[in-house]
């Protein structure tokens, strides 16, 4: 079985500021937790952006420009730029940070949804920022947008020259493989095509075990060999869905952008946190971690000297 792959995702834009005081929201926390995780055994660093004053979610490259080069500076991690963005934005709006920053790695989402965060919104009663509960509580209403014309200029405008960025394909539901399977065959991709598979948010596949069975079968059946997968467990499945995964052969995604906790009714203190956690479980089931060169190796990486950070 190859080495385990850890990928962190630091801040996301599900979570917002006063949902938890470890979640990063200035540049110094997004920089500082990112360049934590990776000393901790992140391999690969999934970020977003967030409006340095206010803390919401942004895809302006002058707010991924303010933590990016101490990130790039500080750790030979590979960097993972979200394509997700904001779930209300076009995939045309939700690039240009991808594009000026050239990165090793991009998020690519796999199909359209109804990205539905609003019930958290029930959870609190006060908000630090006017903006937050807003956000949330209009999620119930968006469509996160991602047709194949959507996903076919993304792979045209990231994929090939002069970017060559792998894509995290990120799947929230058995559809999606399907989807990308069309877009495999359309030539869209180049193998070995990385999946993601997003367990446990509302509008996508439930994080149940029987589930990631389900994905890792039918991945299997379309994809054969020419492949390797992660898995996200959302929430409280986080280190659950991770242990599953990686004992599976599987790599694994962990970090506040998807999950606020370290343990059942617990709140993670960081990113770090999460991070030293899973590498423990997986050291414990013999799972060994891959060093951010071996990740490169594993998914056919362009390489940290080809970006543009
Ligand atoms: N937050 C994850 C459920 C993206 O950034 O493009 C999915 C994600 C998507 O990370
Ligand atoms: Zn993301």
């Amino acid at each position: 079985m190859s080495k385990t792959i850890i990928t962190c995702a630091i801040t996301g834009a599900i979570h917002t500021p006063t949902m938890s005081d470890a979640l990063p929201v200035t540049p110094g926390d997004i920089a500082g937790q990112a360049i934590a995780a990776a000393e901790a055994g992140a391999a690969i660093i999934h970020l977003h952006a967030r409006h340095p004053e206010t803390g919401a979610p942004s895809v302006d490259p002058a707010h991924f420009q303010l933590f990016l080069p101490q990130i790039r500076q500080a750790t030979d991690a590979v960097i993972n730029i979200s394509t997700g963005g904001n779930p209300v934005m076009t995939v045309a709006e939700r690039i240009p940070a991808a594009l000026r920053f050239s990165p090793e790695m991009c998020s690519l989402n796999m199909g359209s949804m109804n990205f539905a965060i609003h019930p958290l919104a029930d959870r609190y009663t006060r908000w630090k920022e006017d903006w937050e509960e807003g956000y949330i509580r209009a999620s119930e209403g968006n469509i996160f947008r991602n047709t194949f014309a959507d996903i076919r200029m993304v792979a045209r405008e990231l994929g090939g020259d002069p970017h060559h960025v792998k894509f995290e394909h990120e799947c929230y539901d058995v559809g999606h493989l399907y989807n990308l399977k069309f877009c495999l065959d359309q030539g869209y991709f180049r193998k070995p095509i990385f999946l993601q598979f997003v367990m446990g948010i509302l509008g996508g596949i439930s994080a149940e075990l029987e589930n990631l069975m389900f994905l890792k079968k039918t991945a299997d059946k379309l994809f054969g060999d020419g492949y390797q997968w992660s898995a996200i467990g959302a929430g409280a499945q986080q280190m659950r869905i991770a242990a599953t995964a990686a004992m599976m052969g599987g790599h694994v995604r962990v970090g506040l952008e998807d999950s606020l906790f370290i343990a059942r009714g617990e709140k993670a203190i960081s990113n770090a946190q999460q991070v030293e956690r899973i590498a423990s479980i997986l050291e414990l089931q013999g799972n060994e971690i891959a060093t951010p060169a071996e990740a490169r190796a594993i998914l056919g990486l362009k390489g940290a000297d080809r970006v543009a950070i």
